[in-house]
């Protein structure tokens, strides 16, 4: 098993992490309300002051901040600190609406670059390591998170971005990169790449990948292990709490570890707000405690997971989550039935089908519809016609037993939809054009 990047911090008993965690929550919420307009008046109303909140019990006290609440004061209208003190601004991928903007004094880009090297220690990484970063860099938060994370560990860091796959695999056999950090739909197409040129991945000195950014399922994991031929591993973050490594998977393979010093972490029951206990799913709602330019409180990520506190063979004592199963606005409603596209991704992997897949959801009079397209196999790509129906009928009876709902299968050519370089897009709802 590996060492630790910061062992103090990575195994801290219970009790001193809850004393941390206390000391550091009532500076912060000290700060929001001095600094942040929207905190003093959310705060006011809801008839608490700063010194109300004592220790980390203290923190349900507290109101939630949303999405929208980033963007009604766009762009920087959130930022505790005065201009001077910012180092770097990110925004968020988001698709829809205006987009939001975080910020980082020195301080939170050292914490932040700190919780991607924790990771990268605890998959194995080292200072002799070529870390290989094929997230996006820019606005998007991957590229530049991991690329100081392996710095800041001493690895030495490849900025090659997304896109331009070949080369990326060229520069996988020459470099000798170590590891790899891009989204698991990216790795993939790389993957699929890395065979199309006839390179056996068994040649290559790969042998880890940190994948992260849009939920993926251990099917996956499993085919891109395979393609590969290596380990893969979680890493989850978001940009208005940090970016990649607000928390991240050690070599168990068993959940991802949360930086809990700095990022503080709730499950709630996304309706009633109400906080669940260990190992109930429910939204992931985060308090950063470390934080100065951008110190978010009850933040309402919007992801499903859950915590739990078991003993980790790894040794750290840092919470961990469950992989997300999806965003409970990534959620299809269709016909009242809920859908995660991971749990189609999940259906087509256990049937050996390709993960490249493309849901799409429509409304022909009051009926919603749901087509599932998926690639068929190269070897299946001249079969008979009856034994290409025979296979969607098999996908289709399998998803409606998984999902509790019909879909229409359609399979296409191999190579056929859209390969993603960054986050995929999995679905398709007309309902919503
Ligand atoms: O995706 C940060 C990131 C970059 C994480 C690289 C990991 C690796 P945003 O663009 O703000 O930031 O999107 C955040 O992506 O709320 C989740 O819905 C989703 N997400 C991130 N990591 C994972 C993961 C980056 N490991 C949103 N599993 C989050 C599932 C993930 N979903």
């Amino acid at each position: 098993m590996s060492g630790f990047y910061d062992e103090k911090w990575e195994c801290m008993s219970r009790d001193e992490m809850t004393e941390v965690q206390s000391r550091r929550l009532v500076k912060m919420v000290e700060r929001c309300y001095n600094n942040v307009p929207l905190y003093k008046e959310r705060l006011d109303k809801a008839g608490i002051q700063p010194g109300d909140i004592k220790s980390i019990e203290d923190l349900g006290k507290l109101p939630f901040t949303y999405k929208s609440d980033l963007r009604d004061t766009y762009p920087f209208g959130m930022f505790a600190v005065p201009k001077e003190e910012l180092i770097r601004i990110h925004a968020s991928s988001g698709t829809t609406g205006k987009q939001t903007v975080v910020g980082y004094t020195g301080h939170d880009i050292d914490i932040w670059a700190q919780s991607c090297a924790r990771g990268l220690v605890s998959i194995g990484g080292s200072r002799s390591d070529y870390v290989h970063v094929s997230y996006g860099y820019g606005l998007f938060t991957g590229g530049l998170g991991l690329h100081y994370g392996a710095e800041k560990l001493g690895a030495t860091a490849i900025p090659v971005s997304s896109g331009n796959t070949k080369r990326q695999v060229q520069i996988l056999q020459d470099y000798g990169s170590d590891i790899i950090c891009c989204t698991p739909s990216y790795a993939m197409f790389i993957g699929e790449t890395v065979r199309d040129m006839g390179i056996d991945p068994k040649t290559l000195k790969l042998r880890a990948g940190y994948f992260g950014a849009e939920a993926w399922t251990e099917n996956m994991r499993r085919e891109l292990e395979k393609i590969l031929d290596i380990k893969a591993y979680d890493i989850y973050g978001l940009s208005e709490i940090a970016g990649p490594g607000v928390a991240f998977e050690c070599e168990c393979q068993t959940g991802m570890h949360i930086n809990e010093d700095w990022f503080y972490p709730e499950i709630i029951d996304p309706e009633t707000g109400e906080v669940l206990p260990d190992g109930e799913y429910g939204e992931l709602v985060f308090t950063c405690i470390g934080k100065e330019a951008l110190p978010l409180i009850r933040y309402r990520t919007r992801d499903i997971s859950c915590l739990t506190r078991e003993k980790c063979e790894c040794g750290r004592t840092l919470v961990k989550m469950a992989k997300p199963k999806g965003r409970t606005d990534d959620m299809l409603i269709i016909r009242g039935i809920n859908v995660f596209p991971s749990q189609v991704e999940h259906v087509l992997l256990s049937l050996k089908m390709d993960p490249n897949y493309l849901i799409v959801v429509d409304r022909v009079g009051n009926l919603d519809t749901m087509e599932v397209q998926v690639e068929m196999p190269p070897e299946d790509f001249s079969d008979t016609v009856r034994n290409l129906e025979s296979l969607e009928h098999k996908i289709a009876s399998a998803l409606q037993s998984t999902l509790n709902i019909s879909a229409k299968v359609r399979l296409v050519e191999p190579k056929s939809l859209p390969r993603s370089e960054g986050k995929a897009v999995r679905v398709i709802d007309k309902r919503k054009l």
